[in-house]
């Protein structure tokens, strides 16, 4: 029993005379010291400094925002749905009669030049107030992360008629390491729903992760709504490996899920794979084949056998099209192109191939993404790079001279599809067996020797969906391996140490558990059931 339950008991006893003050709810003099540094946040905060006292939260909280930016209003209601759905607390946001309010969570847009991180923010609880300083929407969101996991977690049958929940004072500082923490989901292997998407986000928002990567096509579906060319869905959405019925994004969806993401502070970004990874494409439009082979639909999981005709123009004009009409529905600055396992595309088709579509990606005023295979082609300096292969380092090199930044994604450590142990019920093995300490203990800052901080834009964990054909099989690999990407991502090197990581994550289990999370029961971790 903690401090935090043992106030229920306080205030509905006989201590009631022990309050600060008469005739109102106020936190009482004789609760057990509070311990904020004590805490578990993950990703682990840059400073944390308790003063060991306690900020009372209740029905008399009134949450206020800074008027001057009306994306810290949405901050603001965004934490009071929060605070409701865990409490059943229901905080007025904003409103005006300020009298009767007891104590405020001020939500407060601070001078950029004090917080210079747009995801930094600062938090300050005292006794009547917590202060949330950040200088841009985005550092307030993950600070109300921060204030999330320091209030209490309510499970269902103990929230009706709580007076008082207690959230230990101090103060905290914050700011990532690194601005670029994401997460990649395969939803052409295996089709996942709108809903499964956005449950998803949502436990990346709670771990402070800021992007999406959308792997939208493959040679086992094509799983995005392209208007001028509709057979992508009818005929290459059908599919997926073991020859279930597929699925699709249409673009009403897929904006559906752009904004869920935008409300959570966290960036999509798309991805076409191309030349090769295209069965579906082609079995859709036979004239984009460059295989020479006949097509047939693919259910299966062998990579590296497909590629578009590199050398026809009809094959721009349609890329252009699909760019296009993504892009014109992605305001994100990326545009991922794939360019992974072009196995059967001559090497300078594949370079002549990246050149032309990274033409076609400015022209739509985006960036681009490509996997590390695309470091070998002529690319712009602003292109950027993503490593995953961890014989292929020197591609990472390569692309620090060459200017470009780099995200990692090295397989033997951060691909969300391998399994965990030789037990793991889904998962494969090829690049190895990612065990949660072996997921958690290894450095982006140096797992590439000689690599420049200055080159590493972050880190990001794909999921590839071979293994896993619903949602909880889903969360089953992803879950608790996610977690701990989103400490390496946002944690600096001095600050991370498993053993004290472990201990934190342990304390996340009724949050998994309330969030119905199939998380994977490692006993590395000694989960509190
Ligand atoms: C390699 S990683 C792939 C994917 C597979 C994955 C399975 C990468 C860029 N390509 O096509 O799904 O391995 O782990």
């Amino acid at each position: 029993m903690n401090y935090k339950t043992i106030t229920t008991q306080l205030l509905a006893g006989s201590l009631l005379l022990g309050f600060v003050a008469c005739g109102e709810k106020k936190v009482p003099l004789n609760f057990p010291k509070t311990d904020l540094s004590a805490e578990a946040i993950i990703p682990k905060p840059v400073k944390t400094v308790p003063t060991h006292s306690a900020f009372g939260l209740d029905g008399q909280t009134a949450i206020y925002t800074s008027q001057t930016d009306g994306s810290f209003a949405e901050v603001g209601s965004y934490l009071a749905e929060t605070i409701k759905n865990t409490t059943a607390l229901q905080l007025d946001v904003n409103q005006t009669a300020e009298a009767t309010a007891e104590r405020i969570i001020y939500i407060n847009k601070a001078e950029s030049a004090d917080i210079a991180n747009a995801e930094g923010y600062q938090l300050y609880i005292t006794q009547d107030s917590i202060i949330l300083n950040a200088s841009d929407a985005a550092g307030a969101f993950r600070g109300v992360q921060t204030l999330r996991q320091i209030l209490p977690e309510v499970s269902n049958d103990t929230i009706t008629d709580h007076p008082l929940w207690l959230v230990p004072t101090g103060k905290i500082e914050d700011a990532p390491a690194f601005g670029y923490r994401g997460a990649m989901l395969d939803v052409s292997r295996h089709f996942f729903s709108v809903e499964d998407v956005k449950k998803y986000l949502d436990m990346m928002a709670y771990y402070k992760l800021n992007t999406l990567h959308l792997h939208l096509t493959d040679d086992q579906g094509w799983r995005i709504e392209i208007k001028k060319w509709p057979k992508l869905t009818e005929v290459g959405g059908a599919t997926e490996v073991g020859g279930g019925e597929g699925g699709y994004y249409t673009q009403e969806d897929y904006k559906e899920i752009i904004a869920y993401a935008a409300a959570r502070h966290i960036l999509v970004i798309p991805e076409v794979d191309m030349p090769g990874h295209t069965n579906a494409a082609s079995l859709s439009y036979p004239f984009l084949n460059g295989n020479g082979k006949a097509l047939k639909p693919y259910t299966g999981t062998q990579v590296g056998f497909s590629t578009f005709d590199t050398r026809k123009e009809e094959t721009y004009a349609f890329i252009d099209d699909v760019i296009g009409e993504i892009a014109a529905i992605t305001p994100g600055p990326y545009f991922h192109v794939g360019g992974d396992e072009s196995h059967v595309t001559k090497k300078k088709d594949f370079l002549y191939f990246i050149e032309r579509v990274q033409k076609l990606v400015s022209k739509h005023d985006k960036t681009l993404v490509g996997w590390d295979e695309t470091v070998q082609a002529n690319i712009d300096p602003s292109a950027v790079i993503q490593i995953w292969r961890p014989t292929h380092t020197a591609n990472a090199l390569k692309a620090a001279e060459k200017g470009n930044k780099v995200i990692l994604s090295p397989a033997h450590k951060a691909y969300l599809d391998m399994k965990y142990d030789s037990l793991s019920k889904h998962g494969l093995t090829w690049a190895a067996e990612i065990p949660v300490d072996s997921a958690y203990q290894w450095h982006p800052e140096t797992i590439v020797k000689d690599l420049p901080r200055e080159s590493i834009l972050g880190i990001e964990a794909p999921l590839w969906a071979e293994t896993i054909t619903n949602i909880s099989e889903l969360e089953y690999l992803a879950f608790p391996r996610l977690i701990g990407y989103a400490e390496l991502g946002w944690t600096e090197m001095e600050q991370r140490d498993w053993e004290d990581y472990r201990k934190r994550l342990a304390a996340h289990t009724q949050f998994l558990n309330d969030n119905n999370v199939n998380f994977y029961r490692t006993k590395l971790v000694d989960w509190q059931e």
